[in-house]
């Protein structure tokens, strides 16, 4: 008899996004499956806690929308200060954007505006209440900003070869323009070095959202396994954690069916249990509501706000989901690093009991 998804390990397997066949390796090197959804509203606090928190987990789900003083500078801001971290730590970032409008507005709200996600974030997510459309439209825009950035990271390399510096009298005329050009892109790029060096070098007062924030300084990157792609991925909420919610049976089956003819871009599903029902399906799953009993005492479960809570043994062991997504329980403890190290562990014990069972 074949093993079905749920008892096959991480490591092996087949999925066809690049994302998460690099997710699901990442995922057995740091023996985590974990997500911090870090939903705190300043961009210290939050690259504070992605940076120290950054080894437990894999994933790290963000709503930037919360953060009153997100940086949106593409090089120097916000997002790129966490794509640092996220390559430092080795994590994926999720931008839980739950997308729910028609396809031209959607690619303007991925792209454009202040979150600019689809430069930062790994991974998004939608809603499939507008229909199919919303999935193509984000595939999309997420093609055409890869495109456009490895005709950067080309140019990059180009431009690289012969500095302006060095350019001899000799090369002087022979081809102004492209010299000047090339001179133009060059001070353009020193430009953005300096202002990063000067970011984190100049004083300021330690409550300044843009203080240096020590332990983001260092050039590091995480060793034990290659950086992630280039790719951008999907998630489709098929069912959400809150009490009452309109996402009926129906409703996760038609996303399954969408994720199933868009499976170049979509990774998966948020939902409260593995929607992988046919045979080849191999997606992944993200469950939010998630939370441990914190010593004796069991832990509410819900937040009287709607948000009901599993813990993890229940999710990962009995509603085979690959990854807990886990804020409150985290970061309103008195300790969030060894809190977040708990959930890793419970969670992991949770997989492998799975796998072995
Ligand atoms: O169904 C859902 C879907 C999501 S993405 N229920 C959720 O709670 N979420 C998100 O997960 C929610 O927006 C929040 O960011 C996080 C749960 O946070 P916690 O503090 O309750 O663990």
């Amino acid at each position: 008899m074949s093993r079905s998804i749920a008892q096959t390990p991480y490591e092996e397997r087949q999925s066809t996004h690049p994302l998460s066949a690099y997710l699901y390796r990442l995922m057995v090197v740091k023996e985590s499956n974990l997500c911090l959804s870090a939903d705190v509203s300043s961009a210290r606090t939050l690259l504070r806690l992605a940076n120290s928190i950054g080894p437990s987990i894999v994933v790290l789900k963000t709503h930037y929308d919360i953060v009153s003083d997100w940086d949106s500078d593409v090089e120097t801001g916000t997002g790129a200060q966490l794509a640092a971290l996220a390559a430092k730590h080795g994590f994926l970032i999720f931008e839980d954007r739950k997308f729910s409008d028609i396809g031209s507005t959607v690619q303007k709200q991925y792209t454009d505006g202040p979150g600019k996600a689809v430069e930062w974030a790994h991974i998004t997510n939608a809603h499939i209440l507008p229909g199919a459309a919303i999935v193509s439209a984000l595939a999309d825009a997420a093609s055409a900003w890869r495109e456009k950035k490895k005709y950067e990271v080309k140019t990059d390399i180009t431009v690289g070869t012969p500095r302006p510096e060095s350019l001899s009298e000799d090369d002087e005329g022979k081809d102004d323009e492209d010299i000047k050009n090339l001179k133009a892109l060059q001070a353009r790029r020193k430009a953005s070095i300096v202002s990063i060096t000067t970011v984190s070098q100049s004083y300021e007062p330690a409550n300044s959202p843009r203080a240096p924030i020590p332990e983001c300084e260092e050039d590091v990157i995480f060793s034990k396994i290659e950086e992630a792609p280039l790719d951008r991925g999907l998630l489709l909420l098929a069912q959400m954690s809150s009490a009452g919610n309109l996402l009926d049976e129906a409703y996760a089956k038609a996303c399954v069916e969408i994720a199933r003819n868009n499976k170049d871009f979509v990774m998966g599903f948020i939902a409260q249990e593995t929607q992988n029902t046919a045979a080849d399906d191999q997606f992944i799953t993200m469950t939010p509501g998630c939370q441990l009993p914190s010593g004796e005492e069991q832990r509410a479960n819900s937040d009287g706000l709607g948000q009901q809570y599993n813990t993890p043994k229940k999710l990962i062991g009995e509603k085979s989901v690959d990854i807990i997504i886990v804020g409150r329980g985290i970061i309103g403890a008195a300790d969030p690093v060894t809190e977040a190290e708990r959930y890793r562990r419970k969670g992991w014990e949770a997989y492998t009991a799975r796998i072995s069972a």
